[in-house]
């Protein structure tokens, strides 16, 4: 099936200028210095205001950008902020894998369940390949609602290593393609997340920088961008969340993906696309999508616009940099409307199995605040009780990067 003409998606997406003057004179333009993104909620009203920075900013490292790119990060990560930053004008080749990659999330739902079924990977707990109701949802059911395929973006074996192997199966068994029945998904999946772990790695860089100007110690070898660089085995997830096949009430729809907070270091996220009967359409229902909870758990509806890539802080990085960096809690709401689905993709950037979870020398283990967390953990461990800790916790309803 080829992709469709481009619909507009409708995105309620626009930028905003906030102060200018200050920023005008570090060297950024006006419109990047001020990039702040705002999603409005028809429904409800309720308008996040989220932070923005345009790609080349970001890709340049500009001394003079600093303090901009600072305050935006704290307004993102930070005790305070709202808990994602918005990387815009991504190149066209982003956009154009996107639009690739998403039309094959439908159609990775609609292969075969034979072939769906010759794609599953039990011993890795469904960490690679194939998986749909294998999760639970908030309440205990499978969650047979959305359909997720799981891949390294990087490599396709990382260890030849038989325990490791057998121990860390989420991250070190082999991935999985549909070489015959879709022999595209294996280089788009694959590119996607490349692109999007460049730019992840770049953030980390700004990141450690602001994390050395807020005083911490630094966080291990190298900061985050070094925790990341060691790391073989990133995650993606391609996400398809199936069409309601009747009307269903709101609470129904807030399980599709409930509440949680990625356990890795760096989620880098797609604008998600809707599809009916094969075509992209409009998101129906303006309610639905991405929701973040910001630190008085207020919920925020998060459109990320087509050329954007969205990013969210994990669990991991919140230990990593003793609390400077917060976590995002975070749903996904479906949409209300029969027969669209919803399709996505997720780079969940993580710590090797073996990195340790040490916090910052002199940093006050209450600040980490992750209740699974305890010093001494390696990263493998650490993800272990968190997956063990979502069969129990009922805030927690998807299985996570692995
Ligand atoms: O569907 C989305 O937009 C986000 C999915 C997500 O939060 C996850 O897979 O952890
Ligand atoms: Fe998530």
């Amino acid at each position: 099936m080829s992709p469709a003409k481009a619909t507009n998606p409708g995105v309620p997406f626009i930028c905003r200028s906030t102060s200018r003057s200050d920023e005008l004179a570090q060297g950024l333009s006006f419109e990047d210095a001020a990039a702040v993104w705002e999603a409005r909620d028809e429904h409800s009203g309720a308008t996040g205001v989220f932070e923005a920075v345009q790609h080349s900013d970001l890709v340049e490292q500009r001394g003079c950008n600093k303090p901009i790119i600072f305050r935006k990060l704290e307004r993102a990560y930070g005790p305070h902020g709202m808990g994602v930053l918005l990387v815009t004008r991504m190149p066209p080749e982003f956009v154009a894998l996107r639009r690739k990659l998403l039309f094959l999330a439908e159609q990775v739902a609609n292969l075969p369940e034979a072939v769906q079924h010759s794609l599953e990977d039990p011993e890795s707990a469904y960490s690679f390949g194939y998986s749909c109701g294998k999760e639970a949802l908030e309440d205990g059911k499978p969650d047979s609602n959305k359909v997720s395929y799981y891949a390294n973006p990087q490599h396709n074996t990382i260890t030849q290593d038989a325990k490791l192997r057998k121990r860390y199966s989420g991250y070190c068994r082999d991935n999985i393609w549909p070489t015959q029945a879709l022999p595209e998904l294996e280089t788009t999946f694959q590119r996607m997340g490349e692109l999007i772990i460049q730019v992840g790695m770049q953030l980390a860089g700004h990141i450690d920088q602001y994390l050395a100007f807020k005083g911490g110690t630094g966080v291990q070898e190298g900061g985050l961008r070094g925790i990341l660089a060691r790391s073989s085995c990133h995650k993606g997830r391609l996400l398809h969340y199936k069409p309601l096949q009747e009307p269903t009430s709101r609470e129904e729809l807030q399980k599709w993906c409930g509440r949680h907070t990625d356990h890795g270091s760096l989620t880098g996220l797609l604008s998600a696309m809707f599809m009916q009967g094969g075509q992209e359409v409009r998101n129906p229902d303006s309610s639905s999508g991405l929701h973040i909870l910001d630190r008085s758990g207020y919920p925020h509806r998060v459109a990320i616009p087509p050329d954007g890539l969205a990013f969210q802080m994990g669990e991991a990085s919140q230990v990593h940099s003793g609390g400077l960096l917060q976590a995002t809690p975070h749903y996904v709401q479906a949409a209300d409307a029969v027969g669209v689905s919803r399709n996505t993709f997720a780079v969940f950037m993580q710590p090797r199995w073996d990195e340790p979870m040490a916090m910052p020398e002199g940093a006050d283990a209450a600040s980490v605040g992750i209740g699974q967390w305890r010093p001494g953990l390696s990263f493998g461990e650490f993800a272990d009780l968190t997956v063990q800790g979502f069969l129990h916790d009922s805030h927690a309803g998807t299985h996570h990067a692995a």
